[in-house]
C-alpha cells in the first residue's frame, strides 16, 4: 500500500545515537575482529559431550573447513547445506562457508525428506552437512538432484560415507582459496515465508549481518549489552536466524562463551545454568511459560542468570509479571526480529549498558541506524505515537532479496526500501513497540514458522478435498498451532483423524494440523483471497484469537 500522498510520515529511530559500521568487513573478520583480547577464552562449549573449544580454535577451524570445501571445489556463491541440531560444527561449518565467500543454507533436520529436498533443490546446495541420524532423510539427494556433489556427516558416516573431519585434517589453513569479496555477497541463506506463500530463501548479506550485530554489541553504550566473561545459552536451533545471529554472531564479536544444547528440557536446563554458570538465556515464550510453571525451577540454583531475552513469538504480560516474580533477580527483556530484516528490528533497553526503564509487554526499542514507521494497512497513512497500524522498516542490515524470486521481493519491500513486516503494532510515547496483532498469514508454533500456504498446498491435492484454508489458532504451550477449515469433495467423508494423518506424514511435527473443522465454503475476497480473518472468528469461542 503506498502511502498516501499528503500526508505527513512520522519516522521513528533508536533512542541511542546512530553508529559507524563497518559493514565493509566480511562476517568472519567483524566477528573475529577483536580474538587478540580472548584467544585463549572458551568459544563454544557442547553440552552433550563436556568439550570446549577456545576462540583460536574455533578460527582455525573454521579456515580449515573453508580450506577444505575449497578442496572440495566449492567456492564463491556455491551453497552449503546445514542439515544439524545445535552441535559446534554448525558453528564451524557457517563460518567456513563465510570464509569461503560461500552460502549456507540451514535446515531444520527434523524436516521429512521432501521438504529436506525442496529446500535442497531450491537453493541450489551442492554440499549437504548433516548427522548419522538423518542419513536415510538424505540418502537417495545425490542421485535425485545432479547439483549436490557429496554428503558430510558430523559423526559416523554410513559406509562409504564422508566424515566432517575430512573436511579439516585433510586442508591447512594456508588452503583457502583467496576469494575476491564482496559486501554485497549472499553468506546465509536461511528459509522463511514472509507475509505470503511458500517458504522461500532469504538473501542475507555480510553487510547485513555485520549491520545486525553492530546494531546489538557495538558501540560505547551497546544496545545489547553481552560481555566477553558472559556464558550465553544456545538451546534455539541454529537454522533459526535469532539464534544465529542474536546469540552466536553478537558472542563471537564480544568474546562471550556460546552454551550450545541440542534439545530443550526444563530438568536438563536447570542442571546447566549452575553447572556453566550461564549468565544469559536466549529463549521463546515457551521455555518462559516452563520456567514459570516448572517447580524444578524453585529448587534450583539460577543465580547465576542475568538476562532472559525472548522473542520470535508474542510473550504475553501477565506470563511476563510472572517471571519477574520468579526469577526476580534476573532483567526479561523481549526482542523482536524477522529472518527478512535481517533479524532483530527492535530489543528492550533494558539491556543496554546504560539501561532504560521499560514497559512489560513491550518488545523493546528500534535497533541504532534504522528507521520504522506504523502505517494504517487501509490507506497507507503513517500514524504517530499510540497507534497501531503494520510495522515498516528500513534499515541496511535487511535482506537482499528472495532467492530467485523478484515478484515476492517486490511485495515484501516497497520502492522506497520499507520492508513491511505483515506486523501491526504501535509505538508508544516512551519509543516501546508493542506488537498487537499479525496480518500476514503466517502461524508461529513456539516461535517455529509454519506457512499455511504449504500445508493447503498438501492438502488441496487430496482428493477428498475441494477447498481449504489453513489458520493460527491460540494455544498456551505452543503460542499458535494451525487449523485447518475443509470443504469435502461431493461425497466424501473423509475424518479429521484421516486428514491429520494424511499432513503429518508429509511434514516435521510442528506443522501437523492440531485441529479440522470441516465447512460448505470458504469465504474469500472478490479477487479470490482467503478471508482469514473471518475464519479467525469462527473459531470455538473458549479460544481467544
Ligand atoms: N513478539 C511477537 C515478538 C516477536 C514476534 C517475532 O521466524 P521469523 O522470520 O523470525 C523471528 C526472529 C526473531 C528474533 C530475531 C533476533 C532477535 O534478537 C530476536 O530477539 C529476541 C528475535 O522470529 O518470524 C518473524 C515473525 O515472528 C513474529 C512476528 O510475526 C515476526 O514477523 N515475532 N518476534 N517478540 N511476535
Amino acid at each position: 500500500m503506498a502511502a498516501a500522498d499528503s500526508s505527513p510520515e512520522f519516522i521513528f529511530r533508536s533512542k541511542l545515537p546512530d553508529l559507524t559500521i563497518p559493514n565493509h568487513l566480511p562476517l568472519h573478520t567483524y566477528c573475529f575482529e577483536r580474538i587478540s583480547k580472548f584467544k585463549h577464552n572458551p568459544c563454544l562449549i557442547n553440552a552433550a559431550t563436556g568439550d570446549i573449544y577456545t576462540y583460536g580454535e574455533v578460527h582455525v577451524t573454521a579456515r580449515r573447513v573453508a580450506a577444505g570445501f575449497h578442496k572440495l571445489g566449492i567456492g564463491k556463491g556455491d551453497v552449503i547445506m546445514l542439515l544439524l541440531q545445535n552441535t559446534p560444527q554448525f558453528v564451524f561449518a557457517f563460518l567456513g562457508a563465510s570464509f569461503a565467500c560461500a552460502i549456507a543454507t540451514m535446515a531444520n533436520p527434523f524436516f521429512t525428506p521432501a521438504e529436506i529436498a525442496k529446500q535442497a533443490a531450491s537453493s541450489g546446495a551442492k554440499l549437504i552437512i548433516t548427522q548419522a541420524a538423518f542419513a536415510e532423510k538424505v540418502k537417495k539427494l545425490p542421485q535425485e538432484n545432479q547439483g549436490i556433489l557429496k554428503v558430510i556427516f558430523i559423526d559416523s558416516p554410513p559406509e562409504g560415507g564422508c566424515h566432517f573431519t575430512s573436511l579439516t585434517d585433510e586442508a591447512k589453513e594456508e588452503e583457502m582459496a583467496d576469494v575476491k569479496f564482496s559486501p554485497d555477497d549472499v553468506v546465509a541463506l536461511p528459509y522463511s515465508s514472509g507475509t505470503t506463500g511458500l517458504p522461500k530463501g532469504v538473501m542475507l548479506t555480510h553487510k547485513g549481518l555485520v549491520t545486525s550485530v553492530a546494531q546489538q554489541v557495538d558501540g560505547e553504550n551497546p544496545h545489547f549489552h553481552i560481555r566477553s566473561n558472559d556464558v550465553v545459552l544456545c538451546v534455539l536451533p541454529l537454522f533459526h536466524i535469532y539464534s544465529l545471529s542474536s546469540i552466536v554472531m553478537t558472542s563471537l564479536r564480544v568474546g562471550a562463551a556460546i552454551l550450545i544444547v541440542q534439545k530443550f528440557d526444563i530438568n536438563s536446563l536447570v542442571a546447566l545454568v549452575p553447572k556453566y554458570r550461564v549468565t544469559i538465556a536466549t529463549v521463546v515464550p515457551p521455555i518462559v511459560l516452563a520456567m514459570v510453571k516448572s517447580p524444578v525451577v524453585d529448587h534450583s540454583d539460577m543465580s547465576s542468570i542475568r538476562i532472559v531475552l525472548s522473542g520470535a513469538a508474542p510473550l504475553g504480560k501477565n506470563l511476563e509479571d510472572a517471571f519477574r516474580a520468579k526469577l526476580p533477580h534476573a532483567i526479561l527483556a523481549q526482542g523482536y526480529g524477522m529472518t527478512e530484516s535481517g533479524s532483530v528490528l527492535t530489543m528492550s533497553l533494558a539491556l543496554a549498558r546504560e539501561k532504560f526503564a521499560i514497559k512489560s509487554g513491550a518488545c523493546g526499542t528500534l535497533m541504532r541506524n534504522a528507521e520504522m514507521k506504523i502505517v494504517n494497512p487501509e490507506n497507507g497513512v503513517s500514524l504517530s505515537r499510540n497507534q497501531p497500524g503494520e510495522i515498516y522498516v528500513r534499515s541496511p542490515q535487511m535482506m537482499k532479496g528472495y532467492l530467485n524470486d523478484e515478484e515476492a521481493t517486490k511485495g515484501m519491500i516497497d520502492e522506497s526500501g520499507w520492508l513491511h513486516t505483515g506486523d501491526m503494532g504501535l509505538v508508544d510515547d516512551d519509543d516501546e513497540l508493542f506488537i498487537v496483532d499479525r496480518l500476514k498469514e503466517l502461524i508461529k508454533y513456539k516461535g517455529f514458522q509454519v506457512a499455511p500456504a504449504e500445508l493447503e498446498g498438501l492438502l488441496i491435492s487430496n482428493v477428498h478435498i475441494v477447498d481449504v484454508a489453513v489458520i493460527p489458532m491460540k494455544d498456551e504451550v505452543a503460542g499458535e498451532v494451525p487449523v485447518a477449515f475443509i470443504v469435502r469433495s461431493d461425497g466424501s467423508n473423509i475424518t479429521e483423524d484421516e486428514i491429520k494423518q494424511y499432513i503429518s506424514k508429509q511434514v516435521v511435527f510442528y506443522k501437523r494440523i492440531n485441529r479440522v473443522f470441516f465447512v460448505d465454503s470458504i469465504p474469500k475476497s472478490p479477487s479470490g483471497k482467503i478471508l482469514r480473518r473471518q475464519l479467525r472468528a469462527l473459531l470455538p469461542a473458549s479460544i481467544p484469537n
